[in-house]
């Protein structure tokens, strides 16, 4: 049954001020009798932040027709990086003959696929390498090449998340405003409701009501609990969760928390705050922090990796909306310049559009329909 805990308001309830350490009591016992209702009011907000959503939409519902296979929307989602990446083959890879310049036009696609400089030159360097070792000749070769010394970069981030290791498993999601964190939640939510798992979702951004709603109209249609409170502070609303999750015996615990940029210190000492805690609900959480990350963001993605990881000690990654951008070449980047574990990557808005990073995967989806025949990483 859909269930919401019922919160007496706090007398005091907690300032957003970042300096200020919470005693992090709720102020009602919370168990797994406590019932119903969420009034949604909306909270005054400290600081005045951009919010580039008036609507905040809802994951899609499961959908009812055939779908495509992740294989296939994953091809499809990475199709502008693919013309980017694979566009620019194209036109090299028409060539016969590997030469110099060659390699140059082939350095100045994966720098526009947002590849980034260090990881650019290390493909670089190792296509050069091979070029010289294993006596590459023709440009079919040269791709085969690269689509493996991709596949070895990004390796390292295939790093599946383990939630088996503590229960309730706690995972604090991070992220600038409009990455995909709410929705992020959402999918993941019901990704491991599928393996059987429980869940609970705790409502901490607190800073919009409108995210709160969000968050409630998809526990409602999906059956999820939603710890929520009309006060404004995250952290007491993810201290309640933690303690509800462990009451009711729940599996994972997937706490929002509103959007942030690296430039406002005081809301990235205030994210910090909200780890802080949940360690006091839990000395061993939270077990995983989430940086939710949009593609489109190219480069930035390093700033924001360094940035959070310095705040709150991310120990993974969630890439978004690699649909909508020519810019998956991000991954790299990261891989080379920021590396954290990528758990999971999104390719659209439906509810089933993220899944785990496997890097064989990601990769032969970038060379899916490159030209050229006789290389295996075509699908
Ligand atoms: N195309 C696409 N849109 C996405 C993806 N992930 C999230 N979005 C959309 O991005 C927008 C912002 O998402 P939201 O979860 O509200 O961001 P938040 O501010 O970080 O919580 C919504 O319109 C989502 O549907 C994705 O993988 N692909
Ligand atoms: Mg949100």
């Amino acid at each position: 049954m859909f269930g919401f805990l019922k919160k007496s308001p706090k007398p005091e309830p907690h300032k957003q001020d970042a300096t200020e350490e919470p005693d992090a009591q709720p102020a009602t016992p919370v168990g797994p009798d406590a019932v119903v209702a969420v009034e949604t009011i909306d909270m005054p907000v400290a600081d005045s932040r951009p919010d580039p959503q008036a609507q905040v939409p809802v994951p899609a519902a499961a959908p009812t027709a055939p779908r495509l296979s992740w294989a296939e929307r994953l091809k499809a989602g990475l199709s502008r990086t693919r013309q980017q990446l694979g566009g620019g083959l194209a036109g090299l890879f028409g060539r016969r003959k590997i030469d110099e310049d060659l390699l140059e036009e082939l350095e100045t696609t994966l720098l526009m696929a947002d590849c980034g400089v260090e990881a650019t030159q290390h493909l670089l360097d190792e296509l050069r390498r091979r070029w010289k070792r294993d006596k590459l000749e023709t440009a079919d070769q040269l791709q085969q090449a690269l689509a493996e010394g991709l596949l070895a970069v990004l390796s390292p981030l295939e790093q599946p998340l383990e939630i088996t290791t503590h229960k309730p498993f706690i995972i604090m999601i991070a992220g600038i405003n409009g990455s995909g964190k709410t929705t992020s939640i959402g999918k993941l939510a019901k990704y491991f409701q599928a393996q059987g798992k429980s869940v609970l979702l705790a409502a901490g951004d607190t800073f919009r009501a409108a995210a709160r709603e969000q968050l409630q109209t998809w526990g409602e249609r999906n059956n999820v609990t939603v710890i929520a409170q009309e006060s404004g502070d995250s952290a007491a609303v993810i201290f309640d969760a933690v303690n509800a999750a462990r009451a009711r015996g729940i599996d994972i615990v997937l706490a929002d928390t509103a959007g942030r940029l690296p430039t406002q210190l005081h809301l990235m000492e205030e994210i910090a705050k909200v780890r802080r805690v949940i360690a006091k609900a839990d000395p061993s959480a939270p077990h995983e922090v989430l940086l939710v990350l949009d593609a489109n963001i190219g480069q930035n993605a390093l700033t924001q990796v360094k940035a959070f990881d310095a705040a709150i000690g991310v120990t993974g990654l969630v890439l978004t909306k690699l649909d909508g951008t020519a810019k998956g070449g991000v991954v790299a980047a990261i891989a080379r310049q920021a590396p954290k574990p990528l758990r999971f990557i999104g390719v659209g808005e439906g509810i089933d559009d993220l899944q785990p990073f496997k890097a064989r995967e990601f990769v032969d989806a970038l060379f899916a329909r490159a030209p050229g025949a006789g290389n295996d990483t075509r699908a």
